[in-house]
């Protein structure tokens, strides 16, 4: 493990500690990381585990509370502490339908930001078959994990294990979907290719970025950059729009054979497909061994209303949380002169799909 990177890979709660591990045998090579559960089972073999939650839960994970969850992580956040000596930039990477995932993603989030770390956060979302009782916890904690973190990729496995039907190689393309995402990031600053993006710039661009959605895609032969470009436009993973682009973070893998006018296709493609007039920012990586011969394109799209949406451009100074109107204001419809339901400061007479922020699908 590199104990020096300022970037940490940091997995939350049993299936997040599971994803962490494949990213990190995705990426087969050097990566800093660490992982945190309740569930004392899922410590391995290393010193890069971190047990939440101790005295309450006794190292049994939370068995789908996410109350208790937090309550335990609350306690104990501070256990991550020491995997944090000169981190510069997290990325977190969570199941969201459990207890752990949800409850202790939100207070590691929260740590990380009074601790001045910049979060990206990956949580996946439960498959359907999995019951409303899964999907509820999921949807519980979204907008609270949106407004901690930096920015967030909210990934539905229905989605993520691209129509895979045995259940170990669903669960393997989830993993590797995953880890197009997260490790672009170590790519880009570790094997930059002509065009760089350091890791101060990443940090810059993600600290105002907001909720995100990606796709990767790999192509080869003479028309590959037009076909991943193609790919791209059609993925279902990068469909689902609550609200318009507003900046796009692009990174092209290659090996040394890649080209100039490829690298122009690419970025006239994804600005003309997702928007001219928005914020781009485009990083090449330069790694012969993993992709000789092949393009690897990951498009990452940030939509309007993330943290500080009226700063002026991606990378500028940033401050200040997304803006939300206030609580009371929102959507109360005609209980807007009853007296307010609360349940965990909550207002139940406000529609769920409202206080979530959750698009509906018409
Ligand atoms: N990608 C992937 N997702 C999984 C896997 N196992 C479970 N999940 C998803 O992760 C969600 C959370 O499950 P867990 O990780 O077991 O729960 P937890 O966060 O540890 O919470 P508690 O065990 O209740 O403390 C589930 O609802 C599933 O959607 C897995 O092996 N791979
Ligand atoms: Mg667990």
């Amino acid at each position: 493990m590199n104990g020096d990177s300022p970037m940490l890979l940091l997995g939350i709660g049993t299936a997040g500690t599971r994803i962490a591990r494949g990213v990190l045998r995705a990426f087969g090579e050097n990566l800093r990381y660490a992982v945190a559960d309740t569930d004392a089972s899922a410590s391995g073999d290393g010193d890069e585990f971190v047990l939440l939650g101790g005295d309450r839960l006794s190292g049994r994970g939370a068995g789908g509370d996410i109350v208790s969850a937090r309550l335990a992580a609350e306690d104990s956040i501070q256990n991550l502490d020491s995997k944090l000596e000169g981190v510069r930039l997290a990325v977190v990477v969570t199941c969201l339908g459990g207890g752990t995932g949800g409850g202790a993603t939100l207070e590691a989030v929260k740590r990380l930001s009074a601790l001045g770390i910049p979060s990206i956060v990956f949580a996946t979302l439960p498959f359907m078959f999995e019951g409303e009782d899964r999907q509820r916890n999921a949807r519980g904690v979204m907008s609270m994990i949106e407004d901690a973190a930096n920015a967030t990729f909210f990934l539905p496995l229905d989605k993520l294990v691209c129509g895979a039907d045995v259940m170990d190689e669903a669960m393997r393309r989830a993993t590797d979907t995953v880890a197009s995402g997260v490790t672009l990031f170590w790519r880009l600053v570790e094997k930059p290719g002509y065009i760089k993006l350091d890791a101060d710039r990443i940090r810059r661009l993600v600290q105002c970025a907001g909720r995100g959605r990606f796709a990767a895609v790999t192509t080869q032969g003479p028309d590959r950059a037009a076909e991943a470009v193609d790919a791209l436009v059609r993925s279902e993973m990068l469909a689902t729009a609550q609200a318009p682009v507003r900046s796009v973070l692009c990174g092209v893998l290659a090996g040394n054979d890649l080209r100039l006018s490829e690298i122009g296709t690419i970025a006239d493609g994804i600005q003309q497909a997702f928007g001219e007039h928005v914020s781009f920012d485009l990083g090449t990586v330069n790694d012969e061994a993993t992709f000789s011969g092949r393009l690897s394109v990951v498009a990452m799209l940030f939509e309007s209303g993330g943290r500080d949406a009226g700063a002026a451009s991606v990378g500028g100074v940033m401050s200040g949380r997304r803006q939300r109107p206030a609580k009371g204001t929102l959507g109360r419809g005609r209980f807007n002169n009853a007296e307010r339901t609360e349940w965990h400061g909550e207002d139940l007479d406000v529609p769920t799909f409202i206080r979530h922020s959750i698009t509906l699908d018409f």
